[in-house]
């Protein structure tokens, strides 16, 4: 790789990409990340989910200090060096009366489905999105993989997401199923896209713009920044991958 610190961009995505589903980033690649990766490029992570979560799953708030770029929300939150700069907001967009019509018929549509079991939190209010989720966010770790091969049977996500779009065929929204239990909810173009609004500003000199992610197929929440012609799109099934794809790309021993 010929190109400086300033002049390359990595951007990776969370969950299966930095970290398997759901859990912990791993000591090892994080010491990896910050020693042998961080001096050679300047780093980002953009997630669909918000700030505590990427706080959950990356060992704290250590990610203010390591990187340079955090994009919780698909970069509806902006934050450059640890320091929020910029935020957006989905009532502001849609306005309160078609958010009250679509978080109703969500609700309603939850409450008549039958599913093996229900919780608590059915439908999360971020700042640049909503996430629905049929059993309900507040459900065990255990319970996620019992909704997971539930829906894998059933499609219910899938099936609750075309009703959505026939039922609001009048707003622009985009449905992405980026995780195990639930799917997101948010403007068109307001993907994981949205972050490259913030880092091809003038301001900073980005020669190669590189995103990982392991939801790259049609439909996954990596999907349209990965084809986005701005970015080279790494597509991983793992951290592991994307490890590797570090060494390469870095001749890292
Ligand atoms: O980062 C991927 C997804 O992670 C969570 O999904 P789930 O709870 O279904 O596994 C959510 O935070 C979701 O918004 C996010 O896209």
């Amino acid at each position: 790789m010929n190109l400086s610190r300033p002049e390359i961009l990595l951007l990776f995505d969370i969950d299966g990409t930095l970290t398997f589903p759901r859990s912990l980033i791993e000591p090892d690649f994080e010491t990896f990340l910050y020693e042998k990766v961080k001096p050679r490029a300047t780093i980002g992570i953009v997630g669909g989910a918000d700030l505590e979560k990427m706080f959950e799953q990356m060992n704290g708030q250590r990610i203010l200090k390591e990187f340079d770029f955090i994009f919780p929300e698909n970069g509806l939150v902006q934050i450059e060096n640890g320091v929020e700069v910029g935020k957006e907001s989905i009532q502001r967009l849609l306005g309160e009366d078609t958010l009250h019509r679509f978080i109703s018929y969500a609700l309603r549509y939850v409450a008549d489905l039958k599913l093996p079991f229900k919780r608590g939190t059915f439908l999360e209010f971020r700042n640049g999105m909503m996430n629905i989720c049929p059993c309900g966010r507040q459900c065990a770790r255990s319970e996620r993989a019992i909704f997971a091969a539930y829906d894998k049977e059933h499609n219910i996500r899938e099936k609750m997401i075309a009703d959505l779009k026939r039922e609001f065929h009048d707003v622009d929204l985009t449905y992405s199923i980026g995780g195990q239990i639930s799917f997101d909810v948010y403007p068109h173009g307001w993907d994981k896209t949205f972050c490259l609004r913030h880092v091809t500003q003038d301001r900073f000199n980005f020669k190669e713009i590189h995103f990982f992610g392991d939801k790259t197929e049609k439909g996954g929440n990596d999907y349209e920044i990965f084809i986005d012609p701005r970015t080279i799109g790494h597509k991983v099934e793992t951290p592991h991958d994307t490890r590797r794809i570090l060494e390469n790309m870095f001749n890292i021993q």
